[in-house]
């Protein structure tokens, strides 16, 4: 399942985000770094296909995408030399597939911190860069060290070399420009700059109005990244409530169908993550699936011998198919394709897969 880590000044609103995204209940709370160990928690990726979807088929249950989060202690200027908490969680973040930076905007003078944020932003990033300059400049060293011997590790010390050049300066990896090629070729270093970034701007329920004008300078630093402005307090709050319950209370607030929804579906396709469906009486579920992949890769994410025993899929795309309003009648209608292994599934196809083991 696919990864995010939360990086942000103490008080910021992390584990609060977290608690939102994932209906949990982790402690937080008013002092700095009340949060010493990582929680992590999964959430559903919303989808209104998938709703459609199981009343067409009468299904049992639905299944959604879902995604992780990893909450970590704050970080503050100086980490990297021990103040505050440290730098050591950060060790629970470098595997993950993404970092979100949670920037805080809201003013209340009982909770200290920043509540600029920019200037948070600026922080985090020396830290960060600091943190994989100290891992890169480790690993590099080793690797000049048995490449001298071994030709064949030439290539992984020039680009960890590289990649110190650029940490040193302060830059983190995503701002360095790195092509496509390099930034994969960087991957197994697990250094936390080189993943995606997205932010979350915090603000307060008296910031509502001035929402985008307070996420418009971290946009702009961020140079075109995924930032946007929630309401954490609030979101986290109506997260507690029922399904039923929580549009109400949104909308009552201004704040539309919420913030949460749109964050997830962002942040499942900065990673290029899609979705295919399948659905019957049993099930409607989402499957998650790489952008590019082919049908027999995406049957291998339902099962093994499906995969194995692949003949074909038959696929059609969810809209026409609800509007045909059933397998049956779509077939009828000359809808849905028979697909063989290396079809580019699409975002939103509906599958059968045929198969034989
Ligand atoms: N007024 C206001 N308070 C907020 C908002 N978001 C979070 N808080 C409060 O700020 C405090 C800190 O929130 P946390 O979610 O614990 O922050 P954190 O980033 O996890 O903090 P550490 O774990 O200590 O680094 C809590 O008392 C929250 O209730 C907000 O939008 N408005
Ligand atoms: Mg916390």
């Amino acid at each position: 399942m696919e990864r995010f880590g939360f990086v942000g000044l103490p008080n910021s609103g992390k584990t609060s985000l977290h608690n939102a995204l994932a209906g949990g209940d982790a402690v937080a709370a008013r002092h700095a770094f009340s949060t010493k160990s990582a929680n992590v928690g999964v959430a559903r990726v919303p989808d209104a296909r998938l709703s459609q979807l199981a009343e067409m088929s009468d299904s049992r249950r639905t299944v959604h995408a879902s995604v992780q989060f990893a909450d970590i202690g704050g970080l503050v200027s100086g980490s990297n030399r021990g103040e505050g908490l440290g730098n050591a969680f950060l060790g629970h973040i470098r595997d993950t597939d993404a970092i979100v930076y949670v920037l805080r905007a809201f003013v209340d003078p009982d909770i200290a911190g920043d509540d600029d944020p920019l200037n948070s932003l600026r922080v985090l990033e020396t830290e960060l860069a600091l943190a994989d300059l100290d891992s890169a400049a480790r690993q590099l060293d080793k690797l000049a060290r048995a490449a001298k011997g071994d030709p064949s590790l030439r290539p992984g010390r020039d680009l960890l070399a590289q990649a110190v050049d650029v940490l040193e300066n302060g830059v983190p990896l995503y701002r360095a420009g790195l092509d496509d090629d390099t930034t994969s070729a960087l991957r197994p270093y697990f250094l936390i700059t080189n993943k995606p970034v997205l932010a979350v701007v915090n603000i307060g329920e008296d910031q509502i109005e001035a929402a985008e004008e307070l996420a418009e300078p971290v946009r702009a630093e961020l140079d075109g990244a995924e930032v946007m402005a929630v309401c954490v307090q609030l979101e986290a709050e109506a997260a507690q409530l029922d399904d039923a319950e929580r549009p109400e209370m949104l909308s009552a607030l201004g704040l539309g169908s919420g913030a949460l929804d749109r964050f997830l579906t962002l942040a499942y396709h900065l990673l290029g993550l899609r979705t295919f469906l399948t659905t019957g009486p049993k099930e409607s579920r989402a499957w998650t699936f790489r952008a590019g992949a082919s049908a027999v890769e995406c049957a291998g994410a339902v099962h093994s011998d499906i995969q194995r025993g692949f003949i074909r899929a038959d696929t059609v795309a969810c809209q026409p198919l609800l509007e045909a309003g059933s397998w049956v009648a779509a077939r009828e209608q000359g809808l849905v394709r028979s697909e063989g292994k290396e079809y580019r599934v699409c975002d939103g196809d509906v599958m059968e897969f045929r198969f034989n083991v």
